[in-house]
């Protein structure tokens, strides 16, 4: 699919902060003293250029909570799934984890976790973007860079309207240069959607292949090269976070400093009423918790009502 060929009306973007006056009513409310400064910062940087950051969303002792739970999650292995290469899932079996693996939905054991991806500062602008309040659905933490290439969330994170998807980055330590730090394309958010066979905003492997998917990642740096964009580094302090749009692209730098780490939690996040594709695969295991201002809901843990409190955790 070239640059050019598709139409607008192939994809829709729901969210008012997509929408032509978006800039127009971040003013209207700012003079009616709906929204603060702040808030308009907020929103007119995440309307023009398709993410806001938000230093010190989470205080650096509240992160030392969520960094204890990692180190000490081999304790209690039943209650932590770990992604390690692609597909395998297992318990951390020790506190030595491999360097590519990712800790699944860690909000649900680690309350400090939970308590971090549904901060206020984070359910406060992502309630403003939604109007309504949001729902995490999904986490991976990091341990160390990801040297994914550039690729957009809703490629591979399926929601019921793919472009209300948003994730916030939260650092779990000062990011050094080198380490394989997160990078976007500032604007990409207004780049083209590419359709996989013409009409499919996620890639699905089986149908498409992986020819596809390379020309995918093509077409998004090609959309970049067109607007004269380079990648932007996020090189954030421990605790600050960064939200971004469902269509920013975004991915892993290499990481030309082997010895360092890069602790972070990425989450994704639909609006309340929205549902994650699991939603519809099992329903009668879609539950959502309220936190704070948000809410929470997980595929892979059981959160109904009358799970276990000591070992609601696993399913099946
Ligand atoms: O943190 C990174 O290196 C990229 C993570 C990412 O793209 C994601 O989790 O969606
Ligand atoms: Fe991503």
């Amino acid at each position: 699919m070239s640059i050019e060929s598709q139409k607008p009306e192939e994809v829709s973007f729901p969210l008012w902060v997509d929408q032509p006056d978006a800039l127009g009513r971040v003013e209207a409310r700012l003079a009616g003293g709906d929204i603060s400064q702040v808030d308009a910062q907020h929103l007119r940087q995440f309307i023009e250029q398709g993410f806001v950051i938000i230093p010190g969303a989470i205080s650096p002792e509240h992160v030392d909570l969520i960094n204890r739970d990692i180190d000490t999650m081999h304790n209690t292995p039943e209650r932590y799934l770990v992604k390690y290469q692609g597909k395998q899932f297992g318990h951390p079996a020790s506190a030595d984890l491999p360097d590519k693996c990712r800790i699944l939905d860690m909000y649900v054991p680690s309350e400090a976790s939970l308590a971090a991806i549904l901060a206020d500062p984070i359910t406060h602008f992502l309630s403003l973007v939604y109007g309504q309040p949001p729902l995490a659905f999904q986490t991976l933490t990091f341990l160390r860079g990801s040297e994914q290439s550039m690729h957009k969330d809703i490629s591979y994170v399926v929601v019921d309207k793919p472009l209300t998807l948003t994730a916030s980055w939260i650092a779990l330590e000062d990011v050094k240069p080198g380490s394989g730090e997160l990078m976007y394309y500032p604007g990409s958010h207004r780049d083209k959607v590419f359709l996989f066979k013409d009409k499919h905003i996620a890639w699905n492997p089986n149908r498409d292949g992986k020819v596809t998917h390379v020309e995918y990642l093509d077409f998004i740096k090609r959309a970049a090269l067109l607007r004269g964009v380079n990648e932007a580094y996020f090189l954030p302090k421990k605790g600050d976070a960064l939200i971004w749009h469902a269509n920013l692209a975004h991915g892993g730098a290499p990481i030309t400093d082997s010895a360092s780490s890069r602790r972070s939690l990425v989450t994704h996040y639909c609006a309340y009423e929205g549902a994650p594709n699991y939603a519809s695969v099992s329903p009668a295991r879609f539950f959502k918790r309220p936190f704070g201002q948000g809410y929470y809901s997980s595929k892979r843990y059981d959160l109904a009502e009358t799970a276990h409190p000591e070992r609601p955790w696993l399913m099946g």
